[in-house]
């Protein structure tokens, strides 16, 4: 048997920064995952992750991004590696009315509520205004209404997980790869999971599976939480001069339904690609079935709805695509909680697709509850409990 004071299993987002915060503070940690990790299996890949301080999905998630971009910018000092790049970010609504995004009405109207709140830089502008600041996007209709945020931008998740797993290995943690939780048991005060190389037994252990999650913790969460393939797209471009220094990462809603919208990044320095994604909700799938290829005619139907006409210099050439998993709960917020039934099991993750900007906050929110019982950030609008 291989004993910890605390196992994680999975280190994508989540549990790559739980591990750091809790070697931070001193712990035996030790973390699996079933591949090696950064990998391309789960939900925390793609070179680049939308960040958005005021966050439209409500209020309760702000100090979890705002910590998380503290924690990045300290890791940044510490690896000489560039996490975090605040290059502006825009979010724009229809001029027909706000549409939902991710399960919340009026999504610019709560982002700029969020923003006035908590005092977060930002600017509510027009489609003209848009469109004279910022060449990428084309054919506005002028009466668009926008959220304009020049501290948001992306991060770099690949390079977050390293440097989480890089840094906890420094000051004491241990990393399994290649290690597949088969089952996860506490008997009293231990918890046990039986793995493909043996047997661990700790205190207490986070779980931050991702997709894999609710065939590991079973009822309640097998029957709350699925699994959504969602697919990321490169399209070479032909003429980047639209992309200036200060060009903004975006959501663009453009029809009257949440589906009816796209997201994006500007080309990375010196790449010539563009990244763009929208989301679906209709299909269901699970991590080990999921079809990872993506079909050619998927990256066409996504150009030909969402890209044509609307961002400068895109071609319909697909230089890459990747498919990502994201793991839904019924109201698309987070589940940050104690498994109902084993009270030394704890659940992190189920992000619903808007979860890395948050992970290196909720990785020093878990720490902070895994060795406290409590932590600075409330953790109650994310409980299990809502949904019974
Ligand atoms: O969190 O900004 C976000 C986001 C957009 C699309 C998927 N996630």
């Amino acid at each position: 048997h291989e004993r910890a004071d605390i196992l994680v299993i999975g280190l994508g987002a989540m549990g790559s920064a739980t591990l750091y915060q809790l070697a931070k503070r001193g712990l035996k940690a030790v973390g699996l995952d079933r591949f090696a990790p950064p990998h391309m299996m789960g939900s925390s890949h793609g070179e680049t992750r939308i960040t958005r301080q005021a966050v439209g999905e409500g209020r309760d998630y702000v100090p979890l991004v705002l910590d998380s971009h503290r924690i990045w910018r300290e890791l940044e000092a510490e690896t000489s590696d560039q996490l975090l790049n605040p290059c502006g970010l825009v979010v724009m609504a229809p001029g027909i009315g706000e549409t939902s995004h991710h399960g919340k009405p009026d999504f610019v109207a709560r982002s700029i509520a969020a923003a006035r709140d908590f005092g977060i830089a930002h600017e509510v502008i027009d489609g003209q205004e848009v469109a004279h600041r910022f060449p990428q996007f084309l054919n506005l209709e002028g009466n668009e209404k926008a959220y304009y945020e020049p501290g948001g931008g992306y991060v770099f998740p690949e390079r977050c997980i390293k440097a989480q797993l890089t840094r906890a290995e420094q000051i004491g943690a241990v990393i399994r790869t290649g290690v597949e939780v088969l089952s996860l048991a506490q008997t009293g005060s231990v918890v046990r999971a039986e793995t493909s190389s043996g047997t661990f037994e700790a205190a207490q252990v986070v779980v931050t599976a991702g997709a894999w999650n609710a065939h590991l913790l079973g009822a309640p969460f097998d029957r709350l939480l699925t699994v959504k393939r969602q697919v990321l797209h490169w399209y070479e471009l032909e003429d980047t001069s639209a992309y200036r220094a200060n060009a903004p990462v975006f959501i663009w809603m453009h029809g009257a339904t949440d589906v009816d919208y796209l997201y994006g990044f500007p080309p990375l320095p010196g790449d010539r690609r563009l990244k763009v994604a929208t989301e679906q909700y209709e299909t269901s799938t699970t991590a080990d079935t999921i079809d990872r290829t993506v079909d050619p005619t998927e990256s066409a139907k996504m150009y030909s709805k969402h890209v044509k006409g609307r961002l400068a210099g895109a071609t319909p050439r697909v230089a890459h695509a990747a498919a990502c998993l994201y793991t839904v709960t019924p109201d698309r917020g987070f589940i940050i909680d104690r498994h109902p039934e084993q009270d030394r099991v704890h659940v992190v993750s189920a992000c619903s697709g808007h979860g890395f900007k948050h992970s290196a906050g909720i990785g020093n929110l878990v720490a902070g509850m895994v060795t406290d019982g409590r932590s600075s950030i409330d953790a109650t609008p994310f409980s299990v409990s809502r949904f019974s």
